[in-house]
């Protein structure tokens, strides 16, 4: 049968309210390896799925969703992967190794992964309902935080990044770590010829500190992230350089140098450009109590690595939400738009070629690490450490929230007997382990800790098992302050 004009026209209208009708946001969660994003993006996807089938999982964000007492999400969807050319983040096999009879926390992630979730929400009044509900989508992205630590490389040259990098490692806890490598560095003086052998030596020698610096002593500033998780296309020549003393002319260093650049524009043009310049909310994971026990000098490199981080990132006011529609033609036709989509598409235009950040949340993770007491404590000392960022000219423009969360509450409150003393402790079963055990993390200080806080020794957080968990997903995860994160971050685009 033909379509008759009145078919075209519906079908037109209905394409029309459907673009009218879907909003885009860009949700990167961003911490250093171990920070806990992976679990966070799990936790935070199944939740909103229990939400969407009524279970209330996420109170404070429910809150948001909410008028005259009735909730207006009407579903919540995960979209499928279609065609898209990366890596799908795999939420079905997640949960399902967390709520196994024997559960396991994710892999170490290698590559970036992303997810979609829909969220079709009823609008809240009048005019408005008769447009039909928004729907909104929320777009996640899940990487190695290793990457991260290329962000600030970027924006520096081989000579200064060089200078940089010699400095720090040539003082303690790095330089003992580092000899072999600053003895290579020695031996080669003014090595005036490339030569491709040592070259790849003293490539290895500093990759093989660095590694040594995170798995022994638990540092975080470690550059560049790609030599720690090369990501899927390997150890391509362009990585075999190493930080040289930029006085020292030649060839060698001229080699040296050129991988340097062809690093940096790999990183922009694979990572960094496609997939952070169209998130304009930020999460920033902060492992705060594994940095506190790890001592005093894999806290001060955590501090240092999340400022750089943080510092590199662009905030400004960004918009928040990109209508789908807008995004596709801006991708498909460069920056060429036709006047039609009006004052909505500009501020995406405005977005998408000033990519910035308006909203960031900086996260205390595995708070169930410190029973309730000591978790105030906690954001005040994550506020402290983070505060720097919002001083800095970049970060002026974005809202900035503090929180403190688990995204897999693994322990419970409990009591126990220190030195005839009943003090607050967190209890839960510590993996490879069969019983419930008290753990006592020590004092959490309110601030930057004094210099008598440290003790010279190198400890990890323990790894609890994670609690039993519906297999189903349907009633979601338990968490320790998520809602709120969410509330915090998105619930303005929401509403
Ligand atoms: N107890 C507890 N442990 C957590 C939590 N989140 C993460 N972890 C631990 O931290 C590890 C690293 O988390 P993951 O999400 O893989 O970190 P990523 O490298 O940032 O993706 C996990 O394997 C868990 O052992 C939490 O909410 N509670
Ligand atoms: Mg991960």
């Amino acid at each position: 049968m033909a379509l008759g004009f009145n078919d075209m026209g519906t079908g037109l209208f209905d394409r029309a309210a459907r673009s009218l009708n879907e909003d885009r946001i860009g949700l990167a969660v961003t911490g250093l390896s171990r920070s806990g994003k992976t679990v966070f993006v799990t936790s935070l996807i199944q939740n909103l799925l229990a939400l969407g089938h009524g279970v209330n999982t996420l109170p404070a964000f429910a809150d948001v969703l909410r008028t005259d007492g009735v909730s207006r999400l009407l579903d919540v969807a995960i979209l499928p992967a279609g065609a898209s050319a990366l890596p799908h983040f795999d939420q079905a096999a997640k949960l399902a190794r967390l709520s196994a009879a024997q559960p396991a926390w994710p892999d170490r992630t290698e590559d970036l992964a992303t997810i979609s979730l829909m969220l079709t929400i009823a609008r809240p009044s009048g005019l408005g309902r008769r447009i039909g509900p928004r729907r909104v989508r929320l777009d996640i992205l899940d990487y190695p935080g290793e990457w991260l630590l290329d962000l600030p490389l970027l924006h520096q040259d081989f000579a200064a990044w060089s200078v940089q990098t010699l400095d720090l490692l040539r003082q303690p806890p790095r330089r003992a770590i580092f000899q072999p490598f600053l003895d290579f560095l020695d031996r080669q003086g003014a090595t005036v010829t490339p030569d491709e052998a040592l070259a790849r030596q003293g490539h290895q020698l500093y990759r093989a500190a660095l590694d040594q610096c995170r798995r022994e002593r638990g540092l975080r500033f470690l550059q560049p992230g790609r030599f720690l998780c090369p990501g899927p296309r390997g150890d391509v020549p362009y990585m075999w350089f190493y930080p040289a003393d930029p006085a020292q002319r030649g060839g060698m260093t001229n080699l040296l140098a050129e991988r340097f650049e062809a690093y940096k524009l790999a990183v922009r043009t694979e990572f960094f450009e496609p997939h952070f310049a169209s998130f304009s909310r930020q999460v920033m994971l902060v492992d705060v109590l594994g940095a506190l026990v790890a001592g005093r000098a894999a806290f001060e490199d955590t501090v240092r690595a999340i400022q750089a981080i943080a510092g590199a990132l662009r905030y400004g006011s960004g918009g928040g939400v990109i209508p789908t529609t807008a995004s596709w033609l801006l991708r498909g036709m460069g920056h060429v738009l036709p006047p039609v989509l009006g004052r909505a598409t500009d501020a995406a235009a405005r977005h998408l070629s000033d990519p910035s950040i308006d909203r960031i949340a900086f996260v205390a993770t595995k708070a169930d690490h410190v029973p309730a007491l000591k978790r105030e404590n906690l954001r005040h000392l994550l506020r402290a450490l983070v505060d720097p960022i919002a001083e800095h000219p970049a970060g002026a423009g974005a809202a900035i929230g503090h929180h403190v969360a688990a995204s897999l509450l693994s322990t419970e409150d409990g009591s126990a007997r220190m030195d005839g003393r009943a003090i607050p402790v967190v209890q839960g079963i510590v993996m490879g382990e069969d019983k419930v055990r008290p753990y006592f993390v020590g004092e959490v200080p309110s601030g930057p800790p004094p210099a008598d806080f440290w003790s010279e020794s190198f400890f990890e957080l323990p790894v609890f098992r994670p609690p039993p968990i519906d297999p189903s997903g349907r009633t979601g995860l338990p968490h320790l302050g998520l809602d709120r994160v969410l509330a915090d971050l998105i619930g303005d685009l929401v509403q």
